[in-house]
């Protein structure tokens, strides 16, 4: 298995600026509370917590002039994920982003494709969301820039926060792949074919099956020639179905169910390749005693290796 496994730094970044709905900035301690570090750590992995960093507060406000809620706070909040996720990286660490709304996937991402770049590594980044995150600030019915940050990545999102990780695009279309996605905008679905993005929707996962999607999704992380990838997770707290995550902010029924979603993890734990790790969109204000918490920390734990036979150190 992968050595960089055995060491982990989480990152507390507490904002939605990025969201229409206040609340994800309460994801981090959440976590905590559900014991997040303390599940790794029994699974053999050694975490460092860095605490939650500080940056602009939510301006509460409505659309900014140019349409774009917060951009301002959004590309503050990304470049300071952008520094802590590339500083991890130096470290030989494996970090995990505790958001948060999914807009900091855009310095999270960055970092990570910077880091690459640099490395020689080849990066694959899995995208499991309920929605595709690909509008455009000239596509986006909302302006909530957490509907944006694949388009970002990929160089046609605001160019402050397309440009974060140096160059532009900061990744190719084609190191993502979406799974999970039930609620797409009809602009997004122009961009989805025009970035010939990999997506397995929820219509996929039902034909298919999870087991069969992850094979596809997963392809090519295994044995020789498989070591220069750099897999990054990008878990969108959505992607599960509502009625076992009600905590938070854009919930769309019909998502994956508990079983699905361990699966999932599990399969990717198998590739031994994760070297990164957004948990974003968790709000606890809408949660129910902390249950989506507790969920994913016990679907973090399958990421890392908790099996129901095997042994784990
Ligand atoms: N998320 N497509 C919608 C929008 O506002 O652009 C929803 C985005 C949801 C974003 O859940 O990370
Ligand atoms: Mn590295
Ligand atoms: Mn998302
Ligand atoms: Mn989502």
């Amino acid at each position: 298995h992968n050595k960089r496994l055995t060491q982990a730094t989480l990152i507390g970044l507490p904002t939605d600026v990025g969201a229409s709905r206040l609340g994800a900035a309460m994801g981090p301690d959440a976590l905590r509370v559900a014991q997040l570090g303390p599940a790794l750590e029994r699974l053999g992995v050694r975490v460092h917590d860095l605490g939650n960093l500080a940056g602009p507060a939510n301006p509460r406000g409505a659309r900014d002039m140019d349409g774009l809620r917060n951009l301002a706070e959004c590309l503050r909040w990304n470049q300071i994920a952008h520094d802590a996720v590339l500083q991890v990286l130096e470290q030989n660490r494996l970090p995990i982003l505790l958001g948060g709304d999914h807009t900091l996937a855009t310095g999270s991402i960055s970092a990570i494709a910077r880091h690459c770049r640099a490395a020689g590594k080849q990066l694959r980044v899995l995208w499991l969301d309920a929605h595709s995150d690909c509008n455009t600030p000239a596509s986006s019915p909302t302006g909530n820039l957490h509907g944006m940050p694949v388009s970002s990545l990929c160089g046609l999102g605001p160019k402050e926060l397309a440009s974060l990780s140096g160059s532009i695009p900061a990744l190719p279309a084609s190191a993502f792949c979406q799974i999970g996605l039930r609620s797409v905008d009809e602009s997004e679905k122009h961009m989805i074919r025009e970035l010939n993005l990999e997506v397995y929707d929820m219509r996929a996962i039902d034909e298919l099956g999870m087991r069969e999607v992850m094979r596809r999704a997963l392809a090519g992380l295994f044995g020789p020639g498989s070591e220069d990838i750099h897999l990054h997770l990008s878990f969108d707290v959505d992607f599960l179905d509502p009625d076992i995550a009600p905590g938070t902010g854009t919930p769309v029924r019909g998502g994956p169910t508990y079983r699905e979603a361990q699966l999932c993890m599990e399969m990717i734990a198998d590739t031994g390749r994760l070297a990164s790790l957004d948990i974003v969109e968790l709000n606890p204000a809408l949660d129910m005693r902390n249950q989506t918490a507790e969920l994913v920390v016990d679907l973090v734990q399958s990421l890392f290796g908790q099996s129901t036979l095997m042994r784990t150190p």
